[in-house]
């Protein structure tokens, strides 16, 4: 088929290991606060575990992404540089990567961008798209560890592939339908049943 295949990849906790990044500076900062395993992870939302395990918690774990350089310093997912540099020369395949900045500014987007020219170079900046509500793009595909992707459009184009994080591992699949455990699985296979249809 002569269409060509869109799909966009969501950053945080899918290219950017937001949840482990999170864990290593909040205990540093905070070492005498209780805090929660990776592997005992709940819920999208970190600042919402966090204030049930200890009120007032939550506004210390918003401090920790709200610092300079937190999104900066995040480590790649495994596998997710070679996988998205390689989803990108696919023929017929256009990729980009589609994330929801905080609404504290003053360094989340701005370290977004610095860290795709990092570690994708300054030719994919042209692919990033930042937006609070991921249902008013048009794709085919996006790939996503959140589960509950709502917002102004009831009928999102794409169709939702859950990337396995900590958070929702747990999580049986009523739809999205699909899951991506990790970047060592055949992603490119996933992609290839959607061109067909
Ligand atoms: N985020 C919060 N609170 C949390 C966890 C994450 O504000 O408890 C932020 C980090 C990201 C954004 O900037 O939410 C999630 O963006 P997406 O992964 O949905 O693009």
């Amino acid at each position: 088929s002569a269409r060509r295949l869109r799909v966009l990849v969501d950053m945080d906790g899918v290219l950017a290991d937001f949840e482990g990044g999170f864990l290593k500076k909040y205990r540093a900062l905070y070492p005498k606060e209780p805090y929660i395993d990776l592997e005992d992870r709940r819920g999208f939302w970190v600042s919402e575990q966090y204030e049930k395990l200890k009120p007032g918690l939550s506004e210390k774990a918003m401090s920790i992404w709200e610092a300079k350089n937190f999104f900066l310093d995040l480590d790649p997912i495994d596998g997710a540089v070679e996988a998205l540099k390689e989803m990108s020369r696919l023929p017929s395949t256009d990729v980009f990567i589609c994330t929801s900045p905080i609404k504290r500014y003053q360094f989340c987007p701005y370290e977004k961008y610095a860290w795709v020219e990092r570690h994708f170079g300054h030719e994919f900046l042209e692919q990033i798209i930042l937006t609070r509500d991921k249902t008013v793009v048009c794709a085919d595909l996006l790939i996503d560890d959140r589960p509950d992707i709502t917002g102004a459009e009831p009928n999102p184009r794409w169709e939702h592939i859950l990337f396995t994080a900590c958070h929702n591992r747990h999580l049986s699949m009523t739809p999205p339908d699909w899951r991506l455990p990790s970047w060592r699985e055949d992603w490119k296979e996933l992609l290839d049943s959607k061109r067909q249809h």
